[in-house]
Order: C-alpha cells, then sequence, then structure tokens
C-alpha cells in the first residue's frame, strides 16, 4: 500500500458515511479505515496515512472487520465509533461454535472466481451468490483461464442458470485483466475474492495490485492469530480502488442465509410458497407446486436439489450449540433404536 497519501474519497468515503456523523463528530472527529485486524490491535488508514489502533472493548464486543470504518478523535487513537457498514462478509466457523466470524466489511464487489474447465461447478457459486446477497455485495462471477479453453462461451452459456449475474472470462494473467476488471476496481470500490483453490485468485491479485503476493500467499490457519504478520488485507489495485484479501474469505460456509438462498433460487421459493402444506418438503405431498412444476417440465429438478441442500446446510449452520449437540443425540439415538431393532430381528 506504500506511503503515498489518500483522500477519504480514494479509501471509499461516502455520503453513506459521512450522513452517520453528527456536527460535532464532523468537527472533532477523523475517520479511519481498517486495513488489517488483529487480536489487539488494528492497522487503518486515514487521509493523514496509517493509523494503528488498539482494540478496546466497545470494539471487541461489537466484532471488527477489514474494510470497516472507524471514527477516533483527531489527536488520539482511541475508537470512539464503528460507522454502520453498508456490506458485511460473514462466515460460520468451524466446529460447534455457533459464532459467526466476520470477514470483511464495505466491500462493493464480490468477486467469485471460477475457471473455465472442471472446477466451474453450478452448486458451487450458487453458494457463492447467496453468500454475496446476504452480505449486501454485488456478485460478479469471473471465470479464468479462457486462454486454455477452446469455447469460453460454453461457460458464459452454463452461467446463464445463474440468474441475472454479470459473468465474464478472463486470462488472469494477462494484463488487459486491469481493463477487464476496471469497472468495479475504480478509485473508491473495494472489492473480494472467493473461489476454490487453484482458480486464479491470487494471480487476479497480482495483476490487480502490481504486487507479488503470490509467493506469501497467506495461510488459513492466520485465521486463530498465528501468523497474522505474513501478510497485509487490504490492498491499493492499480486501478485506484482496494482488494481485500483475508484468511477467512478461503473457506466461506453460509451462515443465517435461508433468505438469501431462496432470493438466488426466488423462482422455486415463490413457488414453494404456494403449496398446500405450509411445511411441504416438496418429496410427495398432496398439493405440492414444486412437484407439479417439475412434473410438467417447468422446473429442472437437479436445481430444486442445490437449493434443498443449501437451504439444509443453512439450517444446521444457523443452530446454537445446543440445538447441534441435540441433532446429534437424535441421530445417536436413531441408530441405537436401528440397532436394537435389527439386533432383535435376528434374534429371531
Ligand atoms: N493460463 C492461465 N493460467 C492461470 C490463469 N489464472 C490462474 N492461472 C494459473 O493457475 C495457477 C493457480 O493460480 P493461483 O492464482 O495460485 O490460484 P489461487 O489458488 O486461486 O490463488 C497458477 O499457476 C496460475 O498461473 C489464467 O487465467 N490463465
Ligand atoms: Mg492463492
Amino acid at each position: 500500500m506504500n506511503n503515498e497519501t489518500v483522500t477519504l474519497a480514494d479509501l471509499g468515503w461516502s455520503a453513506f458515511y459521512q450522513s452517520q456523523l453528527s456536527n460535532e463528530e464532523v468537527e472533532e472527529q477523523r475517520a479511519l479505515r481498517v486495513t488489517e485486524v488483529h487480536r489487539n490491535s488494528l492497522e487503518t488508514l486515514g487521509a493523514d496515512g496509517p493509523v494503528r489502533v488498539a482494540v478496546n472493548s466497545m470494539m471487541a464486543e461489537h466484532g471488527m472487520a477489514v474494510g470497516d470504518w472507524i471514527l477516533t478523535p483527531r489527536d488520539s487513537a482511541q475508537c470512539e465509533r464503528v460507522l454502520d457498514r453498508k456490506s458485511l462478509i460473514r462466515r460460520g466457523s468451524a466446529g460447534l461454535e455457533a459464532v459467526a466470524q466476520l470477514i470483511a466489511a464495505n466491500i462493493d464487489t464480490l468477486f467469485i472466481v471460477s475457471s473455465c474447465n472442471a472446477d466451474f461447478n453450478i452448486a458451487r457459486l450458487e453458494r457463492y451468490l447467496a453468500l454475496a446477497h446476504q452480505a449486501e455485495v454485488e456478485p460478479v462471477v469471473v471465470l479464468t483461464k479462457a486462454d486454455m479453453c477452446d469455447d469460453p462461451s460454453v461457460y458464459i452459456e452454463k452461467a446463464r442458470e445463474l440468474q441475472n449475474v454479470q459473468t465474464i472470462t478472463i486470462d488472469a494473467t494477462a494484463g488487459d485483466t486491469v481493463a477487464h476488471l476496471a469497472p468495479w476496481c475504480g478509485i473508491g470500490q473495494t472489492v473480494a475474492l472467493v473461489g476454490s483453490s487453484g482458480v486464479g485468485k491470487s494471480t487476479i491479485t497480482n495483476t490487480m495490485t502490481g504486487l507479488d503476493i503470490l509467493t506469501r500467499d497467506i495461510r488459513e490457519d492466520d485465521a486463530k492469530g498465528v501468523h497474522t504478520t505474513t501478510a497485509r488485507s487490504m490492498y491499493r489495485m492499480v486501478s485506484g480502488g482496494w482488494l481485500i484479501d483475508t484468511p477467512g474469505m478461503r473457506a466461506l460456509r453460509l451462515v443465517d442465509a435461508r433468505e438469501a438462498v431462496d432470493a438466488v433460487f426466488e423462482d422455486i421459493s415463490d413457488l414453494a410458497l404456494t403449496c398446500k402444506f405450509n411445511d411441504c418438503a416438496h418429496e410427495s405431498e398432496p398439493g405440492c407446486a414444486i412437484l407439479a412444476a417439475v412434473a410438467a417440465g417447468d422446473l429442472d429438478e437437479a436445481r430444486i436439489e442445490r437449493w434443498q441442500k443449501l437451504v439444509r446446510e443453512d439450517n444446521h449452520a444457523g443452530e446454537t450449540i445446543a440445538e447441534t449437540r441435540a441433532r446429534y443425540r437424535k441421530i445417536h439415538k436413531e441408530n441405537r433404536l436401528g440397532q436394537d431393532i435389527r439386533r432383535s430381528k435376528k434374534g429371531k
């Protein structure tokens, strides 16, 4: 991010944030954008350059993400307020914890990266679309390795299954990537990348920033604070915007995303509202609008299955520890019951 001076507008400041400030705050406070989040401190950038801010209890309670805007008095580095976010990417944490981790705030665009090859997978793209929808970030599907594929238009065609989503194909290693992604990467704009390993996220990052971040790739365990100093999280792009790359971006799971999943499958979820039973499982129930549409050839069964899978996954992600334990207990009990029945049958 070098030491060149930036204005608040360069950093993405807009009326959305300005309007949150009282007159007093306008006079006495300064706005800083969070570029790195560590356990006890944050790195931030403002109109007067970088400022290190100690994490106080208010921030700890609020939860901080790279990309956040905070206010401090002009002559101190004591954070007094975290401004409302226009977007927030969270993820469900691994294991039995029900707490969501904050990954990145105030992003404008989520580049959902896949390749013009076997990595291309509609179900995965749909999951990321739900994520973008939930985070209130504009999704753009970026298909890399177009240069290694005979006919990239095949993938554009497949991506049409994703409703109303912009899709572009690029060669991430080529310099013209900067021009292709420019509409989302200009001054004041912030982007993040998601996608499987090997699809070209680091290559895009290097091309867009002119840096060589590839060689010091962030490791997933950074999220636990193990290697927090290996990489910065918010990079300036050559086109003027910002790219947020945090370890948590690598393993995103949906949490509390039922509404977002339904939005990605709007045609199906709308139709489901007209089923006879409001807890219809769309399996064999009478009066099921979904089954009727499939029978009439109006709906693709594979899409319905993908929708249900995401809904199920989200149900589990949103449950509390107690609910997870109860679910496991129930499964365990059913298994035991099954064993008992089998055993008693054998015994006969
Ligand atoms: N030819 C070509 N190679 C690419 C493209 N995108 C990525 N690669 C190559 O694919 C490999 C994996 O890319 P990388 O950026 O490390 O993927 P990441 O795991 O998503 O960060 C590297 O060898 C890249 O040079 C592309 O659009 N065209
Ligand atoms: Mg990488």
